[in-house]
């Protein structure tokens, strides 16, 4: 995945045409554009095959089961086109190494604490060592939220060099330049931009805004 922006688009808009119509005129101003079940239960699976065609996508499955269906997504997953796949690290080790084993040269990015609120509940207590065992485990990076930096900044010192994407920019509340300064390599971002007038200015601002910190 390439890191001209810095920013990743969170496409959970559910029309289709109109899913397509955005990736399409932000795809200069994001690295990837991140699909979820919204999006793939309105329009179908095909729709990875054809956002892949327009930009790297990441399909965010949340992946959280026993490793045959583990693999099994993933696989599913990759073979329509995703170039990252993210999954939750909370299933353990044996869960967490199908889906690198089944990513093949794709990436599987863990989620260590969520964004929202419930985020503090549960993944807040064992982020740090989500992240240990995705670096055992052999992720390519982590989620880790933008609402609360401090956290991206505990996740990057376990985290190494591996990838930190960054969600809850915008209509979350966390700040893009905030989220990148405490460590994130790239910012998620979805009703910001996509419910947005000019979908395109936006994306352009947060890439101004965050281009001096890359
Ligand atoms: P907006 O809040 O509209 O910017 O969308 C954020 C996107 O990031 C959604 O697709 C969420 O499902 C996703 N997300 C979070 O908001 N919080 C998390 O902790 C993890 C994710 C994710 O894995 O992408």
């Amino acid at each position: 995945m390439r890191r001209d922006t810095g920013i990743i688009l969170a496409l959970d808009e559910t029309d289709g045409l109109k899913a397509l119509r955005i990736a399409e005129s932000v795809s200069d101003a994001v690295d990837a554009i991140k699909i979820n079940w919204p999006l793939v239960l309105s329009e179908g699976p095909e729709m990875i095959t054809r956002l892949s065609e327009i930009s790297d996508v990441i399909c965010d499955f949340k992946v959280a089961d026993i490793p045959n269906t583990v693999r099994l997504i993933v696989e599913e997953a990759v073979s329509r086109g995703a170039s990252g796949v993210i999954v939750h690290a909370f299933t353990g080790e044996d869960s967490l190494k199908e889906a690198v084993s089944a990513a093949g040269s794709a990436d599987i990015f863990a989620v260590t604490e969520m964004s929202h609120p419930g985020g503090m509940m549960f993944t807040a207590q064992h982020a740090e060592e989500m992240a240990m065992l995705g670096v055992k485990c052999g992720v390519a990076g982590f989620i880790a939220p933008a609402t609360r930096p401090e956290r991206i900044k505990a996740i990057r010192a376990v985290a190494g060099n591996l990838k930190i994407l960054s969600p809850g920019v915008g209509a979350q509340g966390g700040s893009a330049s905030s989220a990148i300064s405490a460590g994130a390599d790239y910012v998620i971002v979805g009703r910001a931009i996509y419910d947005a007038d000019y979908p395109l200015s936006v994306a352009s601002a947060i890439r101004d805004e965050i281009k001096p910190l890359l």
